[in-house]
C-alpha cells in the first residue's frame, strides 16, 4: 500500500539525535557507541525483536561497540510513523544503557 512520506524536517525537529542521511534517499540516521560489544549486541537484539514486532527493519552495521542505523521506509520511499516509532525506542533504550 503506497503511503505518504513524512516531511524530513518535521521529523527531525522532534527527533534531536538524528541527522538527514546524507545520500539519495529520504532517511534519517544515528551513530551510537556503548561500553562494549556486548552491550551494543544486547542493544541490537531489543531493536531486532522490536523490528519483527512491527514488521520493520532498521539498515544498520556494527563494528565492536559503534551501532550506525538508517532508517527509512522502502514501501514508501521516504519516511513514516514507523521510521519515527523506531527512532523513539533505540533513543528511550539507548538513553537507559547508558
Ligand atoms: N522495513 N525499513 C523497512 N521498510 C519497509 O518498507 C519494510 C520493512 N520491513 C518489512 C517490510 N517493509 C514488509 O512489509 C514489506 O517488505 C512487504
Amino acid at each position: 500500500m503506497a503511503q505518504t512520506p513524512l516531511d524530513l524536517d518535521q521529523v527531525l525537529a522532534d527527533l534531536p539525535q538524528w541527522r538527514a542521511h546524507a545520500g539519495d534517499r529520504t532517511a534519517i540516521e544515528r551513530s551510537l557507541r556503548f561500553a562494549d560489544f556486548n552491550a551494543a549486541f544486547g542493544f541490537m537484539t531489543r531493536v531486532a525483536l522490536l523490528a519483527e514486532t512491527i514488521d520493520h527493519h532498521p539498515e544498520w552495521s556494527n563494528v565492536y561497540n559503534r551501532v550506525d542505523i538508517l532508517l527509512t521506509t522502502h514501501d514508501a520511499g521516504g519516511l513514516t510513523e514507523r521510521d519515527v516509532r523506531m527512532a523513539r525506542f533505540i533513543d528511550d533504550i539507548a538513553s537507559s544503557q547508558g
